[in-house]
């Protein structure tokens, strides 16, 4: 069969354009099993999904199935993907994030009228299943994970699958990417190559931690490992097979067991890997990194590396945000990699409940004090299925009212706390975070004004002032009645 695997456009990121590495997955298995695919990402296409679905249909090879990937954020976009590949008879078929934690939700009307099937958890095999099946033209049955309707009855697995064995699944399809379309992994931060090809990689998947703000439905609190020796073997495609120039880890804790994180780094220098520069896209975990370990990535060719850092105050670190963390381990770890030599990158939340002004100054204080190359700060954002969505629940108020509310990059209060809490100051210390990191201080203002990008791209420069520096006057939280 002909298959589209697609991702709605993230409007709110337009920043960062990465792989969806979850559909080169599910592609890569698709296609061991004999099926064309293809994969759009609106990200990166200059004209609709249907432009390709007509496409295919006037020269006479037409798609059958649809397969459409969605974050909470995102679900919106899916669902209308979801109606027009229907308008023009395609079946369609939901999975990922979003539909792993809120699955029912895409099955009832009006979503039940355009979605044929729901997949939660890791599909790879699964879905593979339901499109032979469909291929075959033979009766569906239900599959670990699915949902569909058949009639006014929603049959529902459920499951929700894991791969249990991540050496067996064939490497992501990356070569069905539009490699170049693709912006470099955090053009946000200078002195990374905005050109670059960009690939991502995940050597793992999953966390066993279990911070309280961190949606984490598709694989709960497990980890699982690939051999060093199939992450090598899929690198090595990557950078001599396919261009690369550039490549993101982006596990949720690649640091997880650190001998294997240091027989990783030290395979990549045996094979000659190392001459091309990667970055941990989404942070490392402070407490499992010792001073060996990046020196043994500076080797390998690691440039960047991140840490949630998170807030600056140890008890909402330990209590609210439940990190695992200590901020000693903050510390040691920026010093270590900046010792060996790598560049750092911070992440801070503000607004978590429990945040006042003076833990928010806390964290501001925490920023300046370790300066890392990059400072991201970023509004707390309570998806459902989360801790903090319940902690809200109980003692506050969300004032999203669609899931797209949820972008954690839209730059306002989503909710507040019936005690203690100000969202309109939140909103005012996250802003005054990026003033006092970024502008406030000549060495910094400095290093942006020699930076190219900034002056050869004006119109993004003001766009990225008048968001972090200025804001909107509509950016304030909703009154509560
Ligand atoms: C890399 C990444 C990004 C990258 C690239 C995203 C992209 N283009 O796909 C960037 C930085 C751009 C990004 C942006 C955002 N991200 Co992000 N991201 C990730 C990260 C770290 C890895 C994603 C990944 O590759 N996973 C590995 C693959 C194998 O898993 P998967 O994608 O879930 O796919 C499997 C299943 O879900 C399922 N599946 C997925 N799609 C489909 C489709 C069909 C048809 C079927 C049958 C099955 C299926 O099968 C797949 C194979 O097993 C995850 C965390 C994580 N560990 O997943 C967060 C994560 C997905 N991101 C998240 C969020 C919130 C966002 C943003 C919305 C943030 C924002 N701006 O507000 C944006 C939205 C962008 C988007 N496209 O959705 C949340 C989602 C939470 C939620 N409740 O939805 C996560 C889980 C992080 C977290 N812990 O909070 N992200
Ligand atoms: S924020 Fe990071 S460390 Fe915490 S649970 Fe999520 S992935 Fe794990």
């Amino acid at each position: 069969m002909r298959v589209i695997l697609a991702s709605p456009e993230a409007k709110v990121w337009s920043e960062r354009k990465h792989i969806p590495l979850g559909l080169g997955y599910l592609a890569a298995v698709l296609r061991e099993g004999g099926h064309e695919v293809m994969i759009y990402d609106a990200a990166i296409e200059d004209v609709g999904v249907d432009y390709y679905i007509d496409l295919a249909e006037a020269q006479g090879k037409p798609y059958g199935l649809i397969g459409i990937t969605a974050t909470t954020p995102l679900i919106q976009d899916a669902w209308e993907m979801a109606a027009l590949a229907k308008q023009r008879g395609l079946f369609t078929v939901l999975g990922g994030p979003h539909l792993t934690i809120l699955p029912n939700e895409s099955v009832q009307p009006p979503h039940s009228a355009y979605v044929d099937y729901i997949f939660k958890g890791e599909a790879e095999y699964t879905f593979l299943e339901l499109v032979n099946r469909l291929d075959a033209r033979k009766p569906v049955e239900l599959l670990p994970g699915m949902l569909f309707r058949r009639g006014d009855e929603v049959i529902a697995s459920p499951e929700s699958p894991m791969i249990p064995d991540l050496d067996a699944l064939p490497f992501p399809a990356h070569d069905l990417f539009k490699i170049d379309r693709y912006s470099n992994l955090q053009p946000l931060t200078d002195g990374l190559d905005r050109q670059a090809r960009s690939f991502t990689i995940l050597t793992s998947r999953g966390c066993p931690y279990k911070c309280t703000f961190c949606s984490k439905p598709v694989t709960g609190d497990t980890w699982r490992a690939r051999s060093v020796e199939s992450v090598v073997q899929e690198w090595k495609w990557l950078v001599n097979g396919l261009g690369a120039t550039e490549i993101g880890v982006t596990d949720d804790i690649w640091n997880l067991k650190l001998p294997r994180a240091k027989e990783l780094c030290r395979r990549l220098v045996e094979e000659g890997l190392n001459t091309v520069p990667w970055v941990t896209v989404h942070g490392m975990k402070v407490n499992h990194t010792d001073l060996e370990l990046f020196q043994l990535m500076k080797a390998a060719g690691a440039k960047r590396v991140g840490f949630g850092v998170e807030n600056g105050d140890e008890t909402m670190l330990r209590n609210v945000i439940r990190k695992g963390q200590t901020l000693d381990q903050v510390r040691a770890a920026f010093a270590n990699a900046k010792a060996a030599g790598l560049q750092t990158m911070g992440f801070f939340i503000f607004g978590m409940p429990g945040d006042t002004e003076e833990t928010m100054e806390k964290t501001i204080q925490l920023a300046l004090e370790l300066d890392p190359k990059l400072a991201n700060f970023m509004l707390a954002a309570p998806f459902p299925g989360t801790v903090m969505y319940d902690m809200i629940k109980e003692g506050g108020q969300v004032f999203a009212d669609t899931w797209s509310d949820f972008a954690i990059h839209e730059q306002k209060a989503r909710f507040t706390m019936n005690e203690g809490y100000d969202p309109d100051l939140v909103i005012r210390k996250w802003r005054e975070a990026y003033r006092r990191f970024y502008l406030y201080r000549p060495e910094r203002v400095w290093e942006k004004m020699m930076f190219k990008e900034n002056w050869t791209n004006l119109s993004h420069t003001f766009g990225q002032i008048r968001r972090f520096f200025i804001g909107n006057k509509d950016q304030h939280a909703p009154k509560v009645a």
